[in-house]
């Protein structure tokens, strides 16, 4: 069987997803596409030789008999919109992280799903699928560096256009590691507090950066995250768990070290697409193939969309009040308990 996909949003992500859908997974097909650029999704299905619709809106590609899932690759503040539409066309739904801007906005897809009665998002936290931080969790699962007490990550990114503003160090940029770090360590977050250092001379004038993110877990566990989305240099991932027993490190990706004119070198990514090129194409082969096995995808949830929302919107609120901000998180409702794993 093969899943036949809706596309909303043909930009810089929606073209890397028709491209590995198309060209190099297994079981998915593009058989429609919209953009609020209409010349855009033209483009697409020309770039890529699609024999796929083109629709004026999300509303009428989510219609679409001929469509079973819909991956939402429009920017952030659509997304909510998006996947209501989706869902309320009862089609499964890969959307690219934001799942909402805002903790309600994804306490609104929660509700409609429930109401649906059956599981029909993944949210894009691809890092989960990442096999460094695979390994970094099955480390800690197996207890190797005992009670894990601190977090140190970095989150760096050459540069961002004039349309980056200060929120979106949260709700764009540290999000992933929102979502990855709970996962990680088996926790949940109690409090948010947002420090500004020294701003670089590259931000342009909306924009504070760097952004020191210092997060608080139920059992005390500190993770001290930077931000900074202008460091020029590359783009650089880095987490250091620290437990009772020993330091655990997200393995830095593979890259060719020389010995050159007195140098000892190796390079260092610039680009997010491809830092996370293994993890977007398995999260997505796992979305089309937990739906053919199961009947449902068996990625990131709506519950972690809204988990991951609840805690951004903290972080924003930390961002403009210099103050230490609750995570106050709803209780878990019992339909996102079972995970269906995949035979
Ligand atoms: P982009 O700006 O290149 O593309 C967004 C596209 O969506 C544009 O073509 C725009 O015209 C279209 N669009 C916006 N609103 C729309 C709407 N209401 N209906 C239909 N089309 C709409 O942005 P990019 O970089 O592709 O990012 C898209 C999403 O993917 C964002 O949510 C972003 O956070 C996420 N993303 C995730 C990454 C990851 O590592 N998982 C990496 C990059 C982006
Ligand atoms: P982009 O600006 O290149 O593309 C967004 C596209 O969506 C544009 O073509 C725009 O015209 C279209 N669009 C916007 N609103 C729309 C709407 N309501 N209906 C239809 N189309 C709409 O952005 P991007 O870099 O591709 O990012 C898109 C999304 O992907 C963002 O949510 C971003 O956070 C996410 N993203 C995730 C990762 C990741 O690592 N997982 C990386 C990049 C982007
Ligand atoms: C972008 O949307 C992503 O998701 C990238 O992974 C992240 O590094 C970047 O900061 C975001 O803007």
């Amino acid at each position: 069987m093969t899943l036949k996909f809706g596309v909303i949003g043909t930009g810089a992500i929606g073209r890397e997803h028709i491209k590995r859908i198309t060209d190099k997974l297994a079981g998915g097909k593009i058989v429609a596409v919209t953009d609020v650029n209409l010349d855009s999704a033209k483009q697409a299905v020309e770039q890529y030789s699609l024999d796929a619709t083109i629709y004026e809106d999300d509303q009428a590609l989510c219609q679409d008999e001929n469509v079973d899932a819909v991956l939402v690759t429009s920017w952030g503040p659509a997304h909510e919109q998006n996947v209501l539409n989706a869902i309320e066309a009862g089609k499964y739904v890969f959307c690219e992280k934001p799942l909402a801007t805002t903790a309600e906005g994804a306490m609104r897809i929660v509700q409609a799903e429930m109401k649906h009665g059956k599981k029909l998002v993944q949210v894009g936290f691809m890092r989960r699928y990442d096999p460094g931080y695979v390994q970094l969790k099955n480390a800690i699962d197996a207890n190797e560096i005992g009670e894990p007490l601190m977090v140190r990550c970095v989150h760096r990114n050459p540069e961002v256009p004039e349309t980056y503003g200060t929120e979106m160090a949260v709700v764009d940029t540290l999000v992933h590691e929102i979502d990855v770090l709970h996962w990680l360590i088996n926790d949940d977050y109690k409090s948010v507090q947002v420090l500004y250092p020294k701003k670089t001379s590259r931000a342009h004038a909306g924009l504070k950066d760097p952004q020191i993110i210092i997060l608080e877990t139920k059992s005390g566990i500190i993770i001290n995250a930077e931000v900074f989305v202008n460091c020029h240099y590359g783009y650089d991932i880095q987490c250091e768990v620290i437990g009772e027993d020993g330091v655990a490190y997200l393995p830095e990706p593979a890259s060719l070290v020389t010995r050159k004119s007195a140098q000892l070198s190796q390079s260092i990514m610039t680009d997010w697409k491809v830092r996370f090129i293994d993890a977007y194409d398995v999260e997505l082969q796992d979305f089309m193939d937990s739906i053919k096995q199961i009947g449902e995808p068996n990625g990131p949830t709506a519950w972690d969309g809204y988990i991951a929302a609840v805690t951004t919107d903290a972080c924003v609120k930390a961002q403009n009040s210099g103050q230490k901000e609750d995570v106050a998180l709803e209780e878990k409702p019992a339909f996102y308990d079972n995970k269906a794993a995949v035979n």
